[in-house]
């Protein structure tokens, strides 16, 4: 099994990547279709780490950002295939939807809808002819369920017993359908079954349940050669492409989602965080005045309290000792050798230090509190 933290890193690339591509793709240094994966990071990165890539292989559609850097392709030739460059992985003609890397064993990348199918069950013929033990990986939307390649496909495969493992990655929508909409069932893991294959519905926002699940159902795959099927339910936060403004959803259910991102809640898990605090901390925006309102005030509250005090209880003792004296003989050296021995001697060590221990276990909840709530904090942003 591979290390959570290592999940995570990949996650984070993923995201970071698309990021910066949305933002060339908005400067218009990057051309045509561009679909990001935002969102959906959990499923390509726990799925993939379960391959040998050495003998395993990877098919999938044109939302392939996250699975190409999963299977370990470098970065800059992917960013720069966005960009049109000669140094792309697929020489800049392929641009988004067609990233791939033969050596990796990462087969694309596919513009059609559900092309891709057929494809992927060829490569696992192949791996079957080469008796090598390796599985295939076809990925494919919850809107190219209902195209024929894939019937056809997952009826080949059962009869021929080959070694893939189809994975259907509902994000909910094709293009701005909702998939209840389009769909006689809801629920596709039961789709495998008029083809004799198995079927599972997993959680795609929990990385680790997809790992654990996908990894499963590689060993059964090696071991007894018949074909499975995994629905792995997950949400794209942004648009089909970039040029969808998403309008046919809630921002509820936007934000719905947002709250199981699959990298906070791994980040959180790590750290120790328990999910409770995690939303007690979330800020929705995150915008530095809400940040500032929830974890400075609360720790500066009582310091501007404890100082205000002391200020008053000085001030006091000050006008006392000032009238005073004043109502005899002024003399400013005197009034400040006065006020100097009060001060000390009505705050002697065992006082002083009575006062402090007071004052630590007062503030100490508050601090650790606060300490925790900034990690939640930082978890989510
Ligand atoms: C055969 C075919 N029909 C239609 C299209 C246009 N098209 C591009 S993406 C898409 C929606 C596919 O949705 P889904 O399979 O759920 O994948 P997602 O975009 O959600 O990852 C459609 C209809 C296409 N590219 N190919
Ligand atoms: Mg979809």
């Amino acid at each position: 099994m591979t290390e959570p933290r290592e999940l995570l890193r990949q996650m984070l690339l993923i995201r970071r990547f698309e990021e910066k591509a949305a933002q060339m793709y908005g400067l218009r240094k990057i051309g045509g279709f561009c679909h990001l994966y935002i969102g959906q990071e959990a499923v390509a990165v726990g799925s993939i780490a379960a391959l040998e890539l050495a003998r395993d292989y990877v098919v999938t559609a044109y939302r392939d950002h996250g699975h190409a850097l999963a299977c370990g392709m470098d970065p800059k030739p992917l960013m720069a295939e966005l960009f049109g460059k000669a140094t792309g992985c697929s020489k800049g003609k392929g641009g988004s939807m067609h990233f791939f890397d033969a050596a990796r064993h990462f087969l694309g990348g596919n513009g059609i809808v559900g092309a891709q199918i057929p494809v992927a069950t060829g490569v696992a013929l192949a791996g079957k002819a080469r008796g090598d033990g390796g599985v295939t990986l076809c990925y494919f939307g919850d809107g190219a369920i209902h195209q024929g390649s894939f019937h056809e496909s997952l009826n080949m495969a059962r009869i021929w017993n080959l070694p893939v493992i189809y994975i259907c990655e509902n994000n909910q929508y094709g293009m701005g359908t909702d998939f209840r909409r389009v769909s006689s069932i809801t629920e596709f893991a039961a789709m495998g079954a008029s083809y004799g294959i198995p079927g599972r519905l997993v959680n795609g926002m929990d990385a680790l349940e997809v790992h654990r699940e996908v990894s499963a159902a590689v060993a059964r795959v090696r071991e007894g050669s018949v074909p499975e099927f995994l629905e792995i339910r997950t949400y794209r936060y942004r648009g089909h492409s970039m040029s969808d403004p998403a309008k046919y959803r809630t921002q509820d259910e936007l934000e719905s989602y947002k709250r199981q991102d699959p990298i906070v809640i791994l980040s959180a898990a790590l750290k120790g965080i328990n999910p409770e605090l995690l939303e007690a901390a979330r800020v929705d925006g995150a915008t530095e005045l809400q940040v500032f309102r929830r974890i400075v005030l609360p720790l500066l509250l009582p310091t501007i309290a404890v100082v205000t005090t002391t200020i008053v209880i000085v001030a006091l003792k000050t006008f006392d000792i000032v009238y005073t004296m004043t109502s005899g003989n002024y003399d400013t050296d005197v009034i400040a050798n006065r006020m100097i021995r009060e001060l000390f001697t009505n705050l002697n060590p065992g006082r002083a230090s009575a006062i402090a221990v007071v004052l630590l276990v007062a503030i100490i909840p508050v601090m650790a509190l606060n300490v925790r709530r900034f990690r939640a904090q930082e978890a989510l942003r």
